[in-house]
């Protein structure tokens, strides 16, 4: 088998360790491999696959002669993603950065593989909140299109890093021990102001835009419009963090084109690669966050129609945001590319 030179941007945070441990599970056909960070976590050694390596600074001569680049998100994406490109490396992109760029491709591959085809050099990888809402929505999509979309989000901790793990256990410890709560992270450390998410809920996620939604909430807006390619779709959401270590949790509320009858929907769920149906009232059956992490598929329950409202209904789904909403999404979209031989090696 082919095997590919990888960089990986990003590896020692919460998707660049996910990246790491994926390509250890999968048995992602690597050669070479190049674990790159900022100088702050350069130094930092990292077993894969029975071999140690060590972290390295990235410089813009970091990715030369790689085939894949890995980069797990953030404002690093943006200083580093041409240099990757010019070396001749497909990136694979985590950030907000290139998402709503009409040149760059927004995958998600069991909805839109075919748009990989179109790239030039830089694939993003959506929103971890995007993924989780789109694979239950696909097949559903594809019984009856979509009208309308409401969705609240109930996003875990983790999904600000590995600093906001450290915050809600910091903070359920200093709360538990009658200790005053100091947060300096959530909702964004960027932010004049912080709020305990330990006992608490916050309605922001990123920052402020002038429409008066929060940038996460107009992510999930434009991106599911452009992976389902259908500018028609009306959706407005509402992104709430909650203390919760791991997985995103999300209220969907969606408008068919027509009427659509449960068991039909439900069938088409459970046969779509990458989701579960996990729905059993009368059993108490239905996904929990804290049973979904480290999982790779994205669960479904509580489907139920929306009796307010003509071909309407209402569903819940749980995903792990780290996994199939971050580092695994991206891990598929380079298996697509050397499954379909769309992945040139040096
Ligand atoms: C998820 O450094 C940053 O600004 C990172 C912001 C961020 C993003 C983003 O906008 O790229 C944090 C967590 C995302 C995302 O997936 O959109």
């Amino acid at each position: 088998m082919q095997k590919y030179n990888v960089a990986i941007l990003g590896a020692t945070g919460a998707v660049g360790s996910e990246f790491i441990n994926l390509i250890e599970e999968r048995d992602f056909p690597f050669n070479e491999l190049r674990l790159l960070a900022s100088k702050r976590s350069a130094g930092t050694k990292l077993t894969v696959k029975g071999k140690t390596y060590t972290v390295e600074e990235a410089t813009p001569a970091s990715f030369k002669g790689m085939d894949i680049a890995l980069f797990a998100g953030g404002s690093i994406s943006k200083e580093f993603a041409p240099y990757a490109v010019k070396a001749g490396a497909v990136v694979i992109d985590n950030s907000s950065t290139f998402r709503m760029d009409p040149d760059v491709p927004l995958i998600v591959p069991e909805i839109n593989p075919q748009a990989i085809l179109k790239h030039h050099g830089i694939i993003a990888n959506p929103n971890c909140s995007t993924i989780i809402m789109m694979m239950a929505l696909k097949p559903l999509y594809d019984l009856a299109r979509i009208k309308r979309i409401v969705v609240s989000t109930y996003q875990a901790v983790s999904g600000a890093g590995k600093e906001g793990i450290d915050e809600l256990t910091d903070e359920t410890r200093a709360y538990s021990e009658g200790k005053e709560m100091v947060p300096h992270i959530l909702p964004s450390a960027s932010l004049a102001k912080h709020f305990p998410i330990a006992f608490n809920l916050i309605p922001q996620i990123d920052v402020f835009l002038d429409n008066l939604y929060t940038k996460e909430e107009m992510k999930m807006v434009n991106e599911t419009r452009k992976i389902f390619d259908d500018q028609s779709i009306r959706i407005t959401a509402t992104t709430v963090r909650v203390p919760v270590y791991r997985s995103h949790s999300e209220s969907v509320n969606v408008e068919f084109e027509h009427d659509l009858d449960l068991a039909e929907m439900r069938q088409a769920l459970a046969h779509f690669p990458g989701v579960q149906v996990m729905d059993e009232p009368n059993e108490q059956v239905y996904p929990m966050p804290l049973y979904t992490s480290g999982k790779n598929d994205c669960y479904v329950g509580r489907l139920r129609r929306d009796e307010s409202n003509p071909n309407t209904f209402n569903f819940w789904v749980v995903g792990d945001q780290i996994r199939k909403g971050a580092a695994l999404n991206a891990l598929q979209i380079a298996e697509v590319m050397i499954k379909n031989g769309w992945l040139q090696k040096k």
